[in-house]
């Protein structure tokens, strides 16, 4: 018996820094029912995907800040989502900014969740890899201020067992780092959700911003195939308050080939059959890690935080 998964990259168009959490969740639950008409049981929606990419600006007034965050999940306007996606048997992934009361502190993430079929979440993620600077660089022609906003994730690169699959997530920059993808390999993960706000040209290498699409299907591919699982990539894409976001939100299989592609810049569903048991073709042979891997020459990936020249 197959395990194959319908799964839906739900790609969003901008979010403008006045839309409403109530007109951007009916928009989320408008790609919902369209996953859900075309036989999709899991959607990913973006990073950020409740708000505009707000870490593009410098702020100082707390509560502006904290405007963009969301203090429960589901709260009183998300509800609906869940509730929808409930009603039709989706699960989904949800990336939106965390404002957490954890031991007498607030704590503020890049988080996403879990939601199984039966409207539970069974699994949180919050952002490791924070790109971007602190501090304010006026010159620049926006800010990536996700290291202002942000705290790094504390709860590593688990992997869950929901809807009969091994499923990970993680969010934006992270697809750039390999150890993202193995810490999950090394669990097994057969799905990888992620969504994604890339602005194009990045503050932090403009020079590369003709390759920016090609960087992130790189990442993307070279994650699945390495770690012999399914990736799913969604962005949020478009003119956003002024900076482009890139789109090209895809579905990667095992093989790490494209297996559904956007094709627009826009609000639209992408989906595909995920057979999870294609995952054992590498997991099994190329990659098979048990077999292969020598953990005793990897000492300096987890030792090692920046690279240091060698002696001489
Ligand atoms: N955005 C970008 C990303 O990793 C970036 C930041 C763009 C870093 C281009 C390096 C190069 O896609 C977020 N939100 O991480």
């Amino acid at each position: 018996m197959s395990r194959t998964l319908i799964v839906a990259a739900a790609q969003t168009g901008p979010v403008a820094r006045g839309d409403s959490r109530p007109a951007v969740v009916r928009r989320l639950i408008a790609l919902l029912r369209e996953a859900h008409g075309r036989g999709a049981r899991l959607v990913v929606f973006p990073e950020l995907a409740l708000t505009t990419f707000f870490p593009r600006w410098w702020m100082e007034d707390a509560a502006e800040i904290d405007s963009f965050f969301e203090r429960e999940m589901p709260g009183p306007e998300t509800r609906p989502l869940f509730e929808e996606a409930q009603r039709l048997g989706v699960g989904f992934y949800l990336g939106y900014a965390e404002l957490a009361e954890q031991a007498g502190r607030t704590r503020r993430f890049n988080t996403a969740i879990l939601v199984d079929r039966a409207g539970r979440i069974v699994g949180r993620y919050r952002k490791v890899h924070l790109p971007g600077h602190r501090d304010h660089l006026p010159d620049r022609p926006y800010q990536h201020l996700e290291k202002k906003y942000f705290e790094p994730g504390d709860l590593g690169f688990p992997v869950w067992r929901s809807m009969n699959a091994n499923i990970g997530m993680c969010i934006c920059n992270d697809r750039r780092w390999p150890e993202t993808y193995r810490v999950m390999g090394l669990q097994d993960v057969e799905l990888v959700l992620l969504g994604y706000n890339t602005p194009i040209p990045s503050v932090m290498t403009p020079q590369y911003d003709h390759l920016a699409a090609f960087h992130n299907h790189l990442s993307l591919q070279a994650g699945a195939y390495q770690n012999a699982c399914f990736v799913v990539g969604t962005a949020k894409a478009g003119q956003e308050e002024g900076s482009n976001l890139l789109a090209g939100s895809c579905i990667i299989a095992p093989s790490g080939e494209i297996v559904a592609l956007a094709a627009s810049k826009g609000d639209e569903v992408i989906t595909a059959a995920c057979d999870l048991d294609l995952c054992a073709i590498n997991k099994r042979t190329t990659f098979n890690f048990a077999a292969h891997r020598r953990v005793e020459h990897y000492r300096l990936i987890t030792e090692r935080t920046g690279a240091a020249p060698p002696a001489g």
